[in-house]
């Protein structure tokens, strides 16, 4: 089985190749914040699903315009007008080295790199454009505003203005779902669509992707509470003090934990239709249950 280091590996190498070179600082600024490092998760996933359905020549080149699109988001998160934070993957933020108007660039850049490197996938060769268009569907989708956008606006907008006591629940599963589980549902949808899978492997990863993305998620906001700022690379114990909508906010920290157990129950079963087919993605979500960093 291919570990989660080896797709970050394939992943980075060709992240480095496709990312455009020097000659302007909004070059450098994409590359300080791609090349610091990050999990990989979404990319690994992506890689991992199209290997599991049969395999896709674009699956690499699709899986590192979803690394450029989450890194964007991460960039323009840390924004100050936004969540206004210094450290993310273990460096100064991206604004903190370039200044916030380099940083909005390198995020629209990265935005912007991410599609160009998926419509080139998708002209490359005439006979593979449906898949690839019908994948970039997918991503634009999820990162968008009924996606990730979405998420975001919900999580800013509550922040500043409240959310009453009867709508908290809701509106907290509206931003995790949009913020967060979008960004692993849609590229493994994107996996599905490269490699023509039918709608039951496309629902059963769907799924996967959903629960995968709330336990995150809910792990997320348990670290923000009992992690080590230096193991998970970024400032801890914002949320409380921000009055952010979070697992521990609406459901306090054991029923966190018992919605991981949950979310950890529904993505292990919604892979078994696959079989041994689908061990990355199974050790992935059992390793995200006791994660710290
Ligand atoms: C700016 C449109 C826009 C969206 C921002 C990603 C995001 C939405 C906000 C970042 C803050 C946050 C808590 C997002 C939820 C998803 C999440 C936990 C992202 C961090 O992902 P990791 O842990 O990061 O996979 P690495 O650095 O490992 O890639």
């Amino acid at each position: 089985m291919t570990t989660l280091k080896e797709y970050a590996a394939r992943v980075e190498t060709r992240l480095d190749q496709l990312l455009p070179g020097g000659g302007a600082i909004v070059n450098d600024a994409m590359r300080y914040s791609v090349m610091a490092g990050g999990k990989r998760l979404r990319p690994a996933m992506l890689l991992a699903a199209a290997e599991m359905l049969g395999g896709a020549e674009e699956a690499l080149d699709f899986a590192c315009a979803v690394e450029m699109i989450h890194t964007y988001s991460l960039i323009h998160d840390d924004l100050p007008g936004m969540d206004d934070d210094t450290l993310r993957r273990g460096r100064p933020t991206n604004h903190v080295v370039y200044g916030v108007g380099q940083a909005i660039l390198a995020g629209d850049g990265l935005l912007n790199a991410a599609f160009e490197v998926m419509l080139a996938a998708s002209l490359a060769d005439a006979g593979r454009s449906r898949p690839c268009l019908e994948a970039m569907a997918e991503i634009a989708r999820g990162a968008g505003v009924r996606g990730m956008i979405l998420g975001q606006c919900f999580d800013l907008d509550s922040e500043r203005n409240g959310v009453p006591a009867s709508r908290r629940e809701e509106m907290l599963e509206t931003i995790q779902q949009g913020k967060t589980a979008c960004m692993f549902i849609y590229p493994l949808r994107a996996a599905c669509r490269l490699c023509g899978a039918d709608e039951a492997e496309t629902a059963a990863l769907t799924a996967y992707g959903a629960a995968f993305g709330l336990l995150f998620q809910a792990t997320d906001d348990l670290l923000d509470v009992t992690g080590d700022s230096a193991e998970v690379g970024k400032t801890l114990g914002k949320d409380e003090k921000s009055g952010k909508l979070t697992c521990i906010s609406v459901y306090g920290v054991e029923k966190t934990r018992s919605r991981v157990e949950e979310e950890h129950v529904r993505a292990v079963a919604a892979l078994e239709r696959f079989g041994a087919r689908a061990a990355f993605l199974r050790k992935l979500v059992d390793d995200m249950v006791g994660r710290t960093k």
